[in-house]
């Protein structure tokens, strides 16, 4: 038997994609597949890969047990002929070509199903623009006026330095805490505008199904709608290398209830209003990082 030391696997993505919940830690070879997540998309996503998955493992059965018989019961030390008959069979030919065309395009049905529901943003309650930057995220709540930006957290920033002398181990959520995180209700269904200020990044979090390019010139639009009993924190990451410190820019989405989000967002606008205010000292959370001035 081959015997696989699951231990790292399994503390990889542990740490991905179920370090945010542990009330739904998923155990033993489900560390190995796709996680379910929690909207209703992701899901959807999560039964598409699902099925997909089981034609395949249909179809190598067939393939594999019409092989491995035909090398046991047809070698050429039992005296088995070659059918020559097979070579140019017209009739064979049209039947391994059709049966496979009519495989992929079941296969396509309900893919083409899934993409079109993933793409469909109409009737969204709240948008957010996400711009990517290296290195590091900035979210805009365009009908309330609220923007902050998304960096590493500072502890994860002190210990990655080089010779810090810090022990990545003592810090929690290493490289995967950011300082100010998404805040979005549940149950509400959000629309993403993801874009790019200097390279391309892109904006992951398995947790929701969603993973879009965040491509400088171009708005890439995303949704999610997390599940009413789901609030809680979800992590990701920036899912396309984008330079340097591409691991160190992760995402930190905060799912409140929709009372609770309600009041965080009126705190926050009335909160940089006032920062904007002539004479107001700088507010640290929203003020731009010297590394993005340029771009913003
Ligand atoms: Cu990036």
């Amino acid at each position: 038997m081959l015997r696989l030391n699951r231990a790292p696997l399994a503390a990889l993505f542990a740490a991905l994609t179920t370090a945010a919940l542990p009330a739904r830690a998923e155990s033993g070879w489900n560390l190995l597949n796709m996680t379910q997540g929690v909207t209703d998309m992701s899901r959807k996503i999560y039964s598409l890969h699902m099925l997909i998955f089981y034609v395949c493992v249909i179809i190598a059965i067939v393939v594999f047990a019409a092989m491995i018989w035909s090398i046991i019961f047809y070698r050429k030390s039992k005296g088995a002929v070659a059918d020559t008959t097979m070579v140019h069979n017209t009739r064979v030919e049209i039947i391994w070509t059709a049966v496979p065309v009519a495989i992929l395009i079941a296969m396509a049905v309900p893919a083409a199903k899934t993409l079109v529901e993933i793409e469909d943003t109409t009737k969204t309650e709240l948008t957010i623009k996400v711009t990517g930057f290296q290195w590091g995220w900035n979210y805009e709540y365009l009908d309330q006026g609220v923007t902050f930006f998304s960096r590493l957290d500072r502890k994860s920033d002190a210990a990655r330095e080089l010779g810090s002398g810090i022990d990545p181990n003592t810090v929690e959520h290493y490289l995967l805490n950011v300082d100010n995180p998404l805040v979005v209700p549940v149950g509400t269904k959000v629309r993403l505008l993801i874009t790019g200020a200097d390279v391309i990044h892109s904006w992951w979090v398995p947790a929701f199904g969603v993973k879009k390019d965040a491509i400088p010139g171009f708005v890439n639009e995303a949704w999610f709608n997390i599940d009413t009993d789901k609030p809680g924190l979800y992590r990701g990451q920036c899912a396309e290398l984008c330079g340097r410190d591409h691991g160190f820019m992760p995402i930190v989405v905060d799912a409140r209830s929709k009372e609770d989000f309600k009041s965080w967002l009126k705190d926050k606008a009335a909160q940089q209003k006032q920062a904007a205010a002539p004479g107001a000292a700088p507010e640290a959370a929203t003020t731009t990082p010297a590394t993005a001035d340029a771009r913003f």
